[in-house]
């Protein structure tokens, strides 16, 4: 394992790990890590979506997890994966032609020409009812993408963008501090008007778990907003088809 680091981020580089979300908790829990430390992998033998869902980890794709110790309400830490998509997003816009686009899709995922291209998932530690911590992981496709998924993937090589994982990590921390900081100062509002400019069908009819409706935005916690015969429903968790 490699140790340097960006700006403040301590970067522990591995040639292969299990999940960088999994390895981050493990020393968390130690205290081996301190906050902004990040670990990078290669490679993933046992990616880790949302609901024990397996990502797709080939070499060449981006994996990491950086470790937060939010002084925040508990209810707020959701907001921790929305800042990381706008992150991503701003980040993608200043690589990316123009005329591709971005966009968020509900919960977490950055959607390139109306495929997954990266995926986030948040994993908190919670105690006396404060957050202990938080292990924030983000999988980006560079070189390639997986074939069996519930939602088609992309990545970036395909539009004609040639990054190494480490570039692309590099310019997600240029963003990323900048509105993590912003976040912690000021709050929820400029992360969710940034992220629903770039809304995946957003006053459009979806399916949220086989529930339709018109998908109204998110709220100030981050649940999906859908309105079905006037009235409007708040949504935690689920996948939009
Ligand atoms: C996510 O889950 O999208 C969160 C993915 C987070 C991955 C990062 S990599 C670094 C860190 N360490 C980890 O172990 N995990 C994090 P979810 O919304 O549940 O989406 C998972 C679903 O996306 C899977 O069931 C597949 O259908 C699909 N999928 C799997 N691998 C993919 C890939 N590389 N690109 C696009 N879609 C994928």
């Amino acid at each position: 394992m490699k140790k340097d680091f960006y700006k403040k981020f301590q970067i522990l580089h591995f040639d292969n790990l299990d999940s960088t979300n999994l390895e981050a908790v493990k020393m968390a829990e130690s205290s081996l890590i301190d906050e902004f430390s990040i670990l990078l992998a290669d490679q993933q033998n046992q990616g880790r979506g949302r609901l024990n869902r397996k990502w797709d980890s080939q070499k060449g794709n981006l994996f990491f997890s950086i470790l937060l110790h939010p002084k925040q309400d508990l209810a707020k830490i959701n907001q921790i994966s929305f800042i990381a998509a706008v992150a991503l997003v701003e980040a993608l816009s200043k690589i990316l032609d123009g005329e591709i686009k971005l966009q968020n899709k509900w919960p977490n995922d950055v959607l390139l020409d109306g495929k997954k291209l990266a995926g986030i998932l948040l994993e908190s530690a919670i105690d006396k009812g404060l957050c202990k911590y938080v292990v924030l992981g983000i999988g980006v496709n560079l070189k390639s993408k997986p074939q069996d998924v519930m939602f088609p993937a992309c990545d970036l090589q395909a539009f004609g963008v040639d990054l190494s994982p480490r570039e692309m990590l590099e310019k997600f921390l240029d963003e990323f501090e900048i509105l993590y900081q912003k976040w912690c100062d000021f709050g929820f509002d400029a992360i969710k008007n940034l992220w629903m400019q770039r809304a995946f069908k957003l006053d459009c009819e979806l399916v949220v778990d086989g529930k339709k409706g018109v998908f109204k935005g998110i709220d100030g916690d981050g649940n999906l907003l859908l309105e079905n015969s006037g009235a409007i429903e708040k949504i935690l968790v689920g996948d939009v088809s």
